[in-house]
């Protein structure tokens, strides 16, 4: 079984600034430069003959490169938040991308994913911190609210293999995807 996934990497210049962001905040650990990506979809863990034609799909997706812009901070896990994350200004071209993706592992056998898609970048995880924490990333995450990592043009996507170790997760790139239709 492979675990795997399919997401956009994001160019040095908004990770550069993403980096910032996450000194800003108080997290306990932060996601490594390398490792900071938008995830379209979670694969999960599949059969090498699924993925490969999740593969295939995915090739066949045609598509023109579009502009997305990274802008915002937030909390998963309401009461007891668990990530934090930069967002995306909503993005028609980003929503379409994504659906064809979806369709694409849906046709290789994936089952579909239950949750709505709310396209994010995972700045660091962590364990729901006690109240006197809270408070702090809280104010720190409302402050950087209005924060822009900046925008940068969609030009491929990649579906990447997951590697979970003691030290947290390495990514491997296993094909990419370019945008041109
Ligand atoms: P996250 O950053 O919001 O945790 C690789 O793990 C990527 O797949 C991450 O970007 C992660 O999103 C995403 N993902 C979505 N659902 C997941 C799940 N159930 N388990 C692990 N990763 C998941």
């Amino acid at each position: 079984m492979i675990r795997a996934f399919v997401a956009i990497p994001l160019p040095e210049a908004i990770r550069s600034a993403l980096v910032l962001q996450q000194f800003l905040l108080p997290l306990p650990r932060k996601i490594e430069p390398e490792n900071l990506h938008l995830t379209l979809l979670f694969l999960g863990e599949v059969p090498g003959p699924v993925l490969e034609a999740a593969h295939e799909g995915l090739a066949g997706i045609v598509m023109p490169p579009f502009r997305l812009e990274i802008a915002g901070l937030g909390l998963f896990g309401g009461d007891r938040p668990r990530a934090a994350w930069a967002g995306v200004t909503a993005s028609a071209p980003l929503e379409r991308l994504q659906a064809k993706v979806e369709r694409a592992a849906r046709v290789a056998g994936i089952a579909p994913e239950r949750r709505r898609f709310r396209p994010h970048v995972t700045l660091g995880r962590f364990s729901p911190p006690p109240p006197e924490e809270r408070m702090r990333l809280e104010r720190a995450v409302a402050g950087g609210a209005a924060s822009q990592a900046g925008a940068f043009d969609v030009t491929r996507f990649v579906l990447y293999r997951s590697f979970l170790g003691p030290k947290g997760a390495r990514y491997e790139e296993l094909a990419e995807y370019p945008l041109n239709g």
